[in-house]
């Protein structure tokens, strides 16, 4: 039996958390032969602390045999404490009338927090993944307060949206979508995102010539992603919470899995036309476990280097706003 693996989540009695840990202790995540401990940490809020309770009772009752211990917490150097990942999905959502700006600083706040206490308490090995939004800015954040864990440690997820792209260009060539290969999201988890669909392929073949209607991929297609988190608010009633839960559960799996290739936000070497040092999403190529390379080399067009300069501008606005923020 291997040494379980201590992950810990925050905001993990919100909707998410509730698509998330049970697939986390299912070895979804990890795999069917490593045991995890879950490391849960909730906002300081009676109600949001029940919340967990009841989750945490909920987990017993799977009987998970991969499970080897809950703890619950408010106290971030608790549940951060040791951990070998550190999964950031809490965050104060955007409230009516609310600027952008205002959810940057508000939610910055807690990524400094949170990045200096996993900096000091997590363990030797740990890797962090970012959701809650602004994930990308959020996440350059919590990377920014760290002295010890490397910043490539810290990615942010753009993997719900490189589902969600794959899912559209399987639809629309009326394939399956596991004939789909190489979408990659570039840019923000925002509707700013590039999905970069002309080095995407369908059957081995370009998906540009298998779909051959570039008006579709570069209007609908692209807006379609861009926008899929607020038609699912208007559907639902609620935001996307399984599919995110989905989409970090395959984030982190791509990401302890070499040779997997994938799009993950890390932090810019000025690849791709994105400024250093923003966490733009781009492919990456999993080395060894929790490892990764930048995949270089794909050509930009003049629509894709248009896209990508607008996606850039706004991680670019996003860190003037933070610019206090930043250690
Ligand atoms: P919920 O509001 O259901 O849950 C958030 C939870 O975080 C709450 O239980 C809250 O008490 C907790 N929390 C707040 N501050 C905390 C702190 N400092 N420490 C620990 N816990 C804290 O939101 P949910 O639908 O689960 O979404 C979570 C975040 O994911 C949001 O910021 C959301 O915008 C973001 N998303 C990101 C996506 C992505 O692809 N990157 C997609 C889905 C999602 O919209």
């Amino acid at each position: 039996m291997k040494t379980p693996i201590r992950v810990a989540v925050t905001g993990a009695a919100g909707q998410i958390g509730y698509s998330l840990l049970f697939r986390i202790a299912s070895g979804a995540m990890f795999g069917p032969d490593q045991p995890v401990i879950l490391q849960l940490i909730e906002a300081p809020i009676e109600k949001a602390l029940k919340a967990l309770e009841g989750v945490a009772m909920e987990l017993d009752d799977c009987a998970f045999p991969l499970l080897k211990g809950i703890v619950q917490t408010a106290d971030a150097s608790i549940g951060f404490k040791d951990a070998n990942w550190c999964l950031l999905v809490g965050a104060k959502p955007r409230g009516p009338g609310m600027e952008r700006a205002d959810l940057l600083k508000d939610n910055g706040k807690i990524f400094i927090g949170q990045g200096q206490i996993i900096d000091a308490v997590a363990a030797a090995d740990a890797r962090i993944a970012v959701v809650g939004n602004p994930a990308n800015t959020n996440c350059m954040i919590a990377a920014s307060q760290a002295k010890r864990l490397p910043a490539e440690r810290f990615t942010a997820m753009v993997r719900l949206d490189q589902n969600r792209a794959q899912s559209q260009l399987a639809k629309k060539a009326g394939v399956d979508l596991t004939a789909v290969k190489d979408i990659f999201i570039y840019g923000n988890h925002s509707p700013t995102m590039f999905p970069a669909f002309a080095h995407a392929t369908i059957g081995g073949q370009p998906a540009t010539k298998v779909i051959n209607d570039d008006p579709w991929l570069q209007g609908p297609f692209c807006e379609t992603v861009g926008k899929r988190g607020a038609a699912i608010i208007a559907a639902r009633g609620a935001s996307s919470a399984a599919s995110a839960a989905n989409a970090l559960v395959d984030h982190v799996r791509s990401l302890v899995t070499p040779g997997a290739i994938h799009s993950v936000a890390v932090k810019s070497q000025g690849l791709y036309g994105f400024d250093a040092n923003v966490w733009a999403g781009m492919p990456v190529r999993t080395t060894t476990a929790g490892s990764y390379e930048v995949i270089t080399g794909y050509a930009m067009d003049a629509f894709a280097q248009s896209k990508i300069a607008a996606t850039n501008k706004e991680l670019v606005e996003e860190r003037a706003f933070v610019a206090d923020m930043i250690a």
